[in-house]
């Protein structure tokens, strides 16, 4: 097989784990890095070793020589990024939140159409082990039709301390965490028709909302509740686990704290562990999204050889980009927002 050369701009928190995860996938490996931050690129460079470093992605596009770029900085960058990655032609990944605002995405979706490369958003969520075990369950009939599902999120785990700017926005956990749970039930229960939604801050020491609780109308007639929160203390600290519930024509799913899979049906009740693997360089609780971040970098490299779309591609990332735009506006209007107006 051969192997794809490629380059990581922004060597900062998360990065670690995507760099981790390079050095795991079949049939690539990241030759060169940027951070505009000198210590950041020592850091990563010498960690993974990596000889190639740029504090200037206007420079990395310009010496060129890789095949894939993959973008780990925050939001605010991202646009200029991904457009001078298209200007390269230069196939793209972009982390979460894809951008600013849903007219940047639309314009960062279009430069790469123009220019013919592919644009993935990383959106591993939805490659977790535990949510690829739900959608297998439904896709075997295991619960007939699904009609209403909940997507849960509720927590009290410190990320402020990880990630400081999480604290400083004027927007916090639906544009942060909740994109994940919106895109999971997409991914789960289909494209969404409108969006209820309403917010709440409960930790003073933030700038933005740390609870949300959105009402999703899908365009299969299935309603789900996509709840998150990061001002919840329980007993036991659920971080970063997404719990599921599914009620369908024939049966139920549930998702339980502790990675637990039980599907009920007329066959009676089965609980199967569906707990994520602890990769080698991994750790608790982070090892359900370090995972993740694997299978979706792995699929990058796969989908990109055979030259297919990607199951987050930049054009299927509008549409849960679109929701965390129209949850905000729904929450601040105190209104159903129509979805498909606005893609
Ligand atoms: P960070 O601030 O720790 O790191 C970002 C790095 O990018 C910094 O080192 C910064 O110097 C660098 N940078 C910014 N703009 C740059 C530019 N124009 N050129 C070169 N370098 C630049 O942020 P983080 O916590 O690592 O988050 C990065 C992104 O990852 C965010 O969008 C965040 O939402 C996302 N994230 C995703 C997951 C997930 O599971 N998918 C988890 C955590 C964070
Ligand atoms: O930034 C967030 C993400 O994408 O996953 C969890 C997180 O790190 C904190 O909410």
């Amino acid at each position: 097989m051969t192997e794809l050369k490629g380059a990581l701009i922004g060597c900062g928190f998360f990065a670690i784990n995507q760099m981790h995860a390079w050095n795991d996938v079949e049939g690539a490996r990241i030759t060169a890095i940027c951070d505009r931050d000198p210590e950041r690129l020592k850091v990563v460079g010498d960690q993974f070793g990596i000889d190639r470093r740029y504090s200037d992605a206007e420079a990395l596009f310009a010496d060129g020589g890789f095949d894939f770029v993959d973008i780990a900085t925050t939001a605010e960058s991202h646009r200029a990024l991904v457009e001078m990655a298209a200007r390269s032609n230069i196939p793209v990944i972009c982390q979460k939140p894809f951008a600013k605002t849903l007219s940047d995405a639309k314009a960062m979706v279009m430069a790469c159409r123009h220019a013919g490369v592919a644009l993935m958003v990383h959106e591993n969520f939805r490659w977790q082990t535990p949510i690829q075990a739900v959608r297998k369950a439904l896709d075997a009939g295991a619960i007939g039709i699904p009609f209403w599902g909940r997507f849960s999120f509720r927590s009290g785990y410190d990320v402020f301390s990880g990630q400081p700017y999480l604290a400083q926005g004027e927007r916090f956990i639906i544009e942060d965490l909740g994109i994940h749970t919106i895109d999971i039930a997409r991914y789960i229960l289909g494209d969404v028709r409108s969006v209820t939604a309403r917010t709440k801050r409960v930790n003073p020491k933030i700038k933005g909302e740390d609870v949300a609780t959105i009402l999703l109308d899908h365009e299969n007639g299935a309603t789900s509740v996509v709840d998150v929160s990061y001002a919840t203390k329980l007993s036991r600290e659920p971080f970063p686990e997404t719990l599921i519930e599914l009620d369908g024509s024939e049966g139920t799913i549930r998702l339980t704290q502790g990675y637990g899979l039980q599907v009920t049906n007329a066959q009676g009740t089965t609980t199967t562990d569906v707990s994520p693997k602890l990769l080698p360089w991994a750790s608790r609780p982070w090892h359900n999204i370090q995972e993740s971040v694997h299978a979706i970098q792995q699929h990058w490299v796969d989908q990109l050889k055979r030259g297919a779309e990607h199951s987050t591609s930049g054009a299927d990332n509008l549409k849960t980009f679109a929701l965390v735009e129209a949850a905000y506006d729904s929450a601040a209007k105190g209104q159903t927002i129509d979805v498909g107006a606005m893609l």
